[in-house]
């Protein structure tokens, strides 16, 4: 067995352009308290998770849109850590010690001084008291121009962002495993690197919907899916009801988990930012999905609130050795094989 508890940190919504940060800190030093009870080691937040979804609002000036990013630098990559936006959380991480896996909205100053705006997600680790993985969306939804028809939902990630650089590079995490059976208890069974430390990868929202994404990460034995998101439940340009739209949206949302999971035979942790934004309604859905693509951990609401379960991690190898997911070219079965 490798035991782990782990949680997706729904959050209700944050309406507005101006809705005070402190307050949605204050929210997720909440949640982080709810999982140290519960013994969670490691929180996945939402896309975006420190602001509104501001990608479905028109803002005009560049010094406003600013407003929504935290700086970073080949100095300083995780600047996100000790900036005021976000030093109360992580400390408050360090000192609960757990690992965070968290979306917001990147400004990379470049060595060449080329400034670049990412939709990002970092891995903090609680013991090393910093960032050890990175990733930036990749599939980026919606448009570039606003859309011009009165009263609709925009969607406007491509005018925000550029596309993701850091490609799908899965990681490891170590002592997060409890009372770790680990350098046999491997992936493979073969594996001794990296001592059993669970393999983990991080998408954000619309990359989930894809099949590339999951696969570069199955292909390198990933056991933790992590992934945020701002899901649209409903807009008016859309056909059919509100409910049925909302309906159709989780259940797509789910269909690609479930899949995504089961295909590459791992955990997979979605947490969303869920409910009524001032540009329009969010999905819920926050779960935890087994490699076998069960659900086994849902939100029941569209608030904050904790989805947490412990886990074993070797349930990932019957999947990742058996025929069902070996891929094979020629004879040559890349997953291992009986
Ligand atoms: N944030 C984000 O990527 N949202 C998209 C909206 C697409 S509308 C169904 C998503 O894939 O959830």
């Amino acid at each position: 067995q490798r035991l782990l508890t782990v949680a997706a940190a729904q959050l209700g919504p944050t309406p507005s352009l101006d809705t005070p940060r402190s307050g949605v800190l204050d929210r997720m030093i909440r949640l982080c308290e709810d999982a140290a009870s519960k013994n969670v080691r490691l929180l996945v937040f939402p896309e975006l998770a420190f602001t509104t979804f501001f990608p479905g609002f028109i803002i005009e000036k560049q010094e406003d849109v600013d407003n929504f990013f935290e700086a970073a630098s080949p100095e300083d990559p995780y600047a996100i850590i000790h900036s005021s936006n976000g030093k109360p959380l992580f400390d408050k991480a360090a000192e609960l010690r757990i690992d965070i896996s968290i979306g917001y909205g990147e400004r990379w100053a470049g060595e060449d001084g080329k400034i670049t705006y990412y939709n990002t997600a970092i891995y903090y680790s609680a013991k090393q008291r910093k960032g050890i993985a990175k990733y930036r969306k990749i599939h980026l939804p919606g448009r570039y121009e606003p859309d011009t028809r009165p009263g609709v939902t925009q969607q406007l990630e491509k005018r925000y962002f550029a596309v993701g650089n850091l490609g799908f590079e899965a990681f490891r995490v170590p002592d997060l495993i409890h009372g770790a059976l680990k350098s046999k208890d491997t992936v493979s069974g073969e594996d001794t690197q990296g001592k059993g430390d669970p393999i983990v990868g991080m998408l954000i929202c619309n990359d989930r919907r894809w099949a590339e994404g999951w696969r570069s990460y199955g292909l390198q034995g990933i056991e933790l899916l992590l992934e945020g998101y701002n899901t649209t439940a409903f807009a008016p340009q859309y056909p059919g009801s509100d409910e049925w739209q909302e309906h159709e949206a989780l259940f797509h949302h789910h269909l690609s988990n479930q899949s995504g999971s089961y295909t590459n035979a791992c955990f997979s942790i979605h947490a969303g930012k869920a409910g009524k934004e001032d540009h329009g309604s969010l999905i819920a859905g926050s779960s935890i999905v087994d490699p076998n693509g069960h659900i086994i951990a849902e939100s029941k609401t569209k608030n904050d609130e904790l989805v947490y379960a412990t886990i074993d991690l070797a349930e990932c190898r019957k999947g990742k050795r058996g025929s069902l997911h070996s891929t094979s070219i020629d004879g040559l079965n890349i997953m291992g094989g009986w």
